[in-house]
């Protein structure tokens, strides 16, 4: 999977890409993370990215041009040429994040690591991007929010969703089992050491994960 990440805070990702699972995926090339700074695509003689709002109001508007720009080298003729040539069959999927989009899920998070082999991911300000550029890319494109809260820029959500989408494709995690959604945070997890002792108190773990017993665990995990 290639992420094609457009931001105007490239940065802002490093930190998060370059440790733990992240890092390993990238390493072992089951994905890629690609930027594009609108800033580098504007025809303005001071790189401008945004600008006031038509009609009035607070804040600033980002341009649609450079985003377009930024866009259609991500989305490139040339890279499509060349991966005709190989015979690989590339499919492109436009995400624009925005606090007012569709809901993102891990069931939108595994269907875009089975259908997809690049997705674009358009980074906005809160207070917007020029609504052209939804309009110039249609129906490939997905209006994408994580969630009911306001964050000051799409880079977080578009980390969310490079993380949810990578963890889904085969390899990145070291166990396939991980996998399984019904085992993250649905039941307690314990480890090492069996009495916690913490303040004058004693934390045991549950006897039961202790008794070898596999088919009492299961059941006792069905009810946490
Ligand atoms: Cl995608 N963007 C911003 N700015 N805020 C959000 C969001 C996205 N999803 C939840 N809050």
């Amino acid at each position: 999977m290639t992420f094609h990440i457009i931001t105007i805070f490239p940065n802002l990702f490093e930190s998060y890409l370059s440790d733990s699972i992240m890092k390993r995926a990238i390493i072992r090339k089951d994905i890629s993370v690609k930027f594009y700074n609108p800033r580098d695509f504007t025809k303005s003689k001071h790189n401008k990215v945004d600008d006031i709002p038509y009609g009035g109001g607070p804040g600033m508007v980002m341009m649609a041009d450079p985003i377009i720009a930024a866009w259609k080298k991500a989305r490139g003729v040339k890279r499509r040429a060349v991966a005709q040539v190989k015979g690989e069959k590339k499919n492109y999927k436009t995400v624009i994040l925005s606090p007012g989009g569709k809901e993102f899920t891990t069931a939108y998070a595994k269907q875009s690591a089975k259908k997809y082999t690049d997705i674009i991911i358009i980074c906005g300000r809160y207070e917007g991007i020029d609504a052209r550029v939804k309009k110039f890319l249609g129906r490939q494109a997905d209006e994408v929010s994580i969630g009911n809260y306001v964050l000051t820029g799409g880079e977080l959500a578009a980390m969310v969703m490079i993380d949810s989408i990578s963890r889904q494709i085969p390899g990145v995690l070291g166990n396939a089992s991980s996998l399984e959604e019904s085992r993250v945070s649905s039941h307690e997890v314990y480890t090492r050491p069996e009495v916690l002792e913490e303040t004058g108190k004693k934390y045991r773990v549950p006897p039961v994960l202790l008794s070898g017993n596999h088919k009492l665990i299961d059941e006792w995990r069905k009810d946490r």
